[in-house]
Order: structure tokens, then sequence, then C-alpha cells
């Protein structure tokens, strides 16, 4: 009697401990209640993705470098101002695109030829164009012709931070659409130097 007594207080004592541990452990996880916007807890604190900052990781960070990878004119005027084909021998745009940074003409492409605007028109960047996040940026389409000059068609400019991508609460989006007066769309795809 004595003895299963005693085993019955030693066993009480063992259950009081182990849930006394199984409690203590959830208490003492320094995680516990904390919360990373854009990021994950570590040891009670937050390890931020590239290009946030703060407790929480709630701040974005001006990227060190903004990339241009690529353009994707997925909409121009099949017809120019006077209603006519952009060609004179009736045939479409033989479409490219200069991209502008800070006043200058940064990136000039090679061009399809007799383009049609049902269909999307992929311009890979080589190499990669770095855009100032200080500076103005802009995409223009143009028609090259061959025996004149090259006939601007239409395109974007905007000013300093307006098109800037790492803007508060908007994240560091892959891509981005610009759209022009008169029926111009460019999809721009991004990368970032954090
Ligand atoms: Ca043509």
């Amino acid at each position: 009697m004595k003895v299963s007594r005693l085993l019955t207080i030693i066993l009480a004592i063992f259950l009081t401990f182990s849930s006394c541990t199984e409690d203590g452990k959830s208490i003492l996880d320094p995680c516990a209640g904390i919360t990373c916007d854009n990021g994950e807890c570590i040891n009670g604190d937050c390890d931020c993705d590239p290009g946030y900052s703060g407790p929480s990781c709630a701040n974005e960070l001006r990227p060190v470098s903004i990339i241009l990878t690529r353009v994707q004119v997925t909409q121009f005027p099949q017809t120019n101002d006077q209603g006519g084909g952009w060609d004179s021998d009736g045939t479409g745009p033989d479409i490219y695109i200069k991209v502008k940074s800070g006043g200058n003409v940064v990136y000039e492409s090679g061009y399809y030829q007799d383009a049609i605007n049902t269909s999307n028109y992929t311009f890979d960047l080589n190499p990669d164009v770095n855009i100032p996040s200080t500076s103005d940026f802009g995409i223009s389409l143009y028609d090259r012709e061959f025996l004149v000059s090259d006939t601007f068609m239409g395109g974007v400019v905007t000013g300093g931070e307006v098109w800037t991508t790492y803007l508060k609460d908007r994240g560091f989006p892959s891509t981005t659409t610009l759209t022009a007066f008169a029926g111009y769309t460019f999809e721009c795809y991004w990368t970032y130097v954090h």
C-alpha cells in the first residue's frame, strides 16, 4: 500500500513536471506572436527578405539597381494619324523600341518587319538596362524606314519616381504596364539588385 501510494505520488510529480515543460516550451518560443511582413522569424527577430527592413520587415528599401530586362509591346495603332498604313506600300510598321533614361536614349532594339497590332512583340534587352531610380524613364515605338528617317509612332515618358517600382506598398513587381496616349501599351519586365 505504501509502495503504491509512493508510486502514485512519483507519477503525479512526473506528470506535473512534464506538463510544466510542455507549457514552458510554448511560453519561451521567441517567435510566438511575432509577425514578419516580408521575412521570417528566427530566434525572435525578423530576418527580412531582400529589399525590406524594419522590426517587422515592413519598410521597402530603395534598390541599388532597377534593371529593365524585357519590353513587350502589346498595343499600338495599326494605322497612322492620317488613317493610312504606316508604310507607303500599305504594309504594317517595322517596329522597334528606344528606351530613354535621363533624357538620353540608352537602348535601341532590333525591329520586327510588317508588325500587326493583333500580335504582341517581345524585345528582350541585350544587354539589360539599368534605370536609375531618380531619373526619368521612357519607351518609344518607331517604324523603321529604309529611304527616309524612321517614323516616331508613339510612346511614354515618366518623370523620376512616378514610374519607379519600389514605391511603398507596391512590393517589387516583376512587370509593370505603361500606357501611352493614342493606344500604345508596353509591358516592362524588371529585376532588382538590393
Ligand atoms: Ca512595313
